[in-house]
């Protein structure tokens, strides 16, 4: 059994809290609003006044709050109680957050573990709940067992930074999937057809072109976009132009699919047409020097 507090008790942290303490461990519990402890006190929890009451009181200390301007004011009035304890960062932020709170911490005596939490609460300890953590490699090594409750507890590495830069990732490659789905329905439902009735189309059509995913992957690491004899960036240029162009005709918005026909465009006038459309990674990579 680990004495652990969960600091935060917004829909999130409720779920932490609930999942740890069917685990059968210690909890305490902090929220800055009160009354949203009930439930969990009410299941075993021991509830604080205080984030400083609450840290001092266990093992280790989850904190998952609104943002790091949230989480940076619960650490500010837990100051004084951090030295010598174990803090996991579960907040959504940035890598720069992360690191910039990895770095106070250190200077604290304080050890640190950023996480980023691919699920929803209601998935928390269900097995496709991910949880991603940097930081601390001792901090992981000691409480994984505690923490592979809530989700599968996946290590990035002692940079703070990369459990907020994959997390980050994982979720602009959902926005762009969901991003698709919008459009592609708006578009339908511009002549009445319904998106329920759609997605019997859409769905399998969206798994089928993951399949591209592979062959993208190698050339982007290889930097070789090779001539596409099959499907290449013209081709597909001209398509999207046919896409944005129906859009307009149908009253739909372009504003989700025309940034990637600017792209297209771009990467076609500079002499790129023969090859794949992964070739587009190369117009929105970052550039050393
Ligand atoms: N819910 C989800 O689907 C996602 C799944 C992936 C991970 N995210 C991130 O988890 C963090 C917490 O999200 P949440 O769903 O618990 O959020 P809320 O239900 O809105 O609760 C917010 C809690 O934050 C507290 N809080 C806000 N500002 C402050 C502050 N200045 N000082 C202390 N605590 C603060 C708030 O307290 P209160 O308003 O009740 O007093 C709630 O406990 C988040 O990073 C997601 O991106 C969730």
């Amino acid at each position: 059994m680990t004495y652990i507090s969960v600091l935060g008790l917004g829909a999130m942290g409720q779920a932490l809290a609930a999942r740890l303490l069917q685990q059968g461990h210690s909890v305490t519990v902090w929220n800055r609003t009160a009354g949203k402890a009930a439930s969990l006190v009410a299941k075993g929890a021991r509830e604080r006044s205080s984030a400083a009451d609450a840290i001092a009181s266990s093992d280790i200390t989850v904190i998952c709050v609104l943002d790091y301007a949230a989480a940076n004011s619960v650490l500010d009035g837990a100051a004084s109680v951090l030295a010598g304890r174990a803090i996991v960062n579960l907040t959504n932020g940035t890598p720069a957050q992360a690191r910039a709170t990895a770095e106070r911490l250190a200077g604290l005596t304080a050890s640190y573990l950023d996480g980023g939490i691919m699920a929803t609460p209601p998935m928390i300890g269900g097995e496709h709940a991910l949880i991603l953590y940097s930081g601390s490699k001792p901090t992981f090594d000691a409480h994984v067992g505690t923490l592979e409750a809530l989700g599968v507890a996946t290590y990035l590495g002692a940079d703070a930074g990369l459990a907020s830069l994959h997390d980050l990732a994982l979720l602009s490659g959902m926005y762009g999937l969901f991003a698709g789905f919008f459009h592609a329905t708006a578009l339908v439902n511009s002549e009445g057809i319904h998106a329920g009735e759609f997605l019997k189309l859409l769905g399998p059509w969206m798994t089928a072109m993951m399949g591209e995913f592979p062959g993208y992957a190698e050339k982007i690491d290889s930097g070789r976009h090779g001539v596409n004899v099959v499907s290449n960036l013209a081709m597909q240029a001209a398509s999207l132009e046919n896409i944005l162009t129906a859009t307009r005709e149908q009253g739909v918005a372009t504003n989700l699919l025309a940034p990637l026909l600017e792209l297209f465009r771009k990467r076609d006038g500079a002499g790129h047409g023969d090859e794949d459309i992964s070739g587009v990674f190369e117009l929105i990579r970052r550039r050393s020097g």
